[in-house]
């Protein structure tokens, strides 16, 4: 892996300010639902954010399930629950998980409708935190639940820019919040998979590198995607640098003269990966 790629020092002051104020959110809300994708679930998690939530109650949602490899997603999802976290994978596009969330949220809502009860206070909103890093489906997660789009969703990071309180037309009140990625990366290996996933925006690490990478793990991982998806059958007697030229010819990606477009072969393989064109990936496996 190139300096570039192991050294990535990227956190927009945006994100500072947002992370700052997450905290008196945090203390006011009654359950957390941090959001990752289901394709690379631990590397987009953030540990600062992590640290934040310290003992409030807190469910993991996978999403994107639709793009992940259904065998790796299972053992995450096993992974979060052996730790005692509540965990779901779900295809937010297209799937109502409304009525998921509430059976998991459940005991979680008796609690606070006992002490309301004891208190003689009226029933209260249950207030959900909506957080986790930039494109990861926050947005899509709300729209999701509310039935329609009350907010805006789009395949970039950084579209939710402020704290937005949403109320539900029953008990609930989200609060989307902007993505916030980590501050550092000890493993590099990390910032490769964000910026593979569309988290860390495009401009900050080159395509290209960023696609061998992906080529070199899809090789030994799902060999069958890169088959199945090009063409390419003779994988075991190519570099990776070799498999993103043969892209390049596949797809007609040609310069003028003639020669491979190897930049337009790294856009068009990584955004492959990011539409779920690949077949179902993940990225990393839990460390078991
Ligand atoms: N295939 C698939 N795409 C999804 C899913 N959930 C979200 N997306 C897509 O992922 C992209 C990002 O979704 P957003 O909801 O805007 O993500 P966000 O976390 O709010 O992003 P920021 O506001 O930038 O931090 C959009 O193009 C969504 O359509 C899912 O479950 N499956
Ligand atoms: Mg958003």
């Amino acid at each position: 892996m190139s300096e570039q790629l192991k050294n990535v020092h990227y956190y927009p002051g945006h994100m500072k300010k947002a992370q700052d104020s997450l905290a008196n959110f945090i203390k006011s809300c009654d359950l957390i639902v941090e959001i990752a994708d289901a394709r690379a679930p631990e590397s987009t998690r953030n540990p600062a954010l992590k640290q934040m939530i310290g003992n409030k109650p807190h469910l993991i949602v996978l999403s994107k399930s639709d793009t992940s490899d259904p065998a790796t997603l299972n053992l995450w999802i096993n992974y979060y629950r052996n730790q005692g976290t509540i965990c779901f994978a779900a295809d937010l596009k297209s799937v109502k998980v409304f009525n998921i969330l509430r059976a998991q949220a459940q005991p979680l809502i008796e609690k606070k409708r006992e002490k309301e009860a004891k208190l003689g206070m009226k029933k209260q909103p249950i207030r959900l935190l909506i957080m986790g890093i930039p494109n990861v489906g926050k947005s899509t997660f709300i729209n999701n639940l509310a039935g329609k789009n009350v907010v805006k969703a789009a395949n970039t990071p950084g579209v939710t820019r402020a704290q937005q309180w949403i109320k539900l037309p029953n008990d609930f009140v989200l609060l989307d919040t902007p993505g916030i990625l980590p501050m550092n990366y000890p493993d590099g290996s990390q910032a490769v998979r964000l910026a593979l996933l569309g988290s860390i925006k495009e401009s900050v690490l080159p395509n290209e590198e960023l696609s061998i990478a992906l080529i070199g793990y899809l090789r030994e991982e799902y060999p069958f995607s890169l088959k199945e998806r090009f063409g390419i059958e003779d994988l075991r007697e190519l570099t990776s640098d070799e498999i993103l030229i043969k892209i390049a010819e596949k797809r007609g990606f040609l310069l003028q003269g003639g020669s491979p477009d190897i930049s337009k072969s790294a856009i068009s393989l990584i955004r492959d990966l990011q539409d779920g064109n690949l077949g179902g990936i993940c990225l990393e496996k839990p460390r078991c």
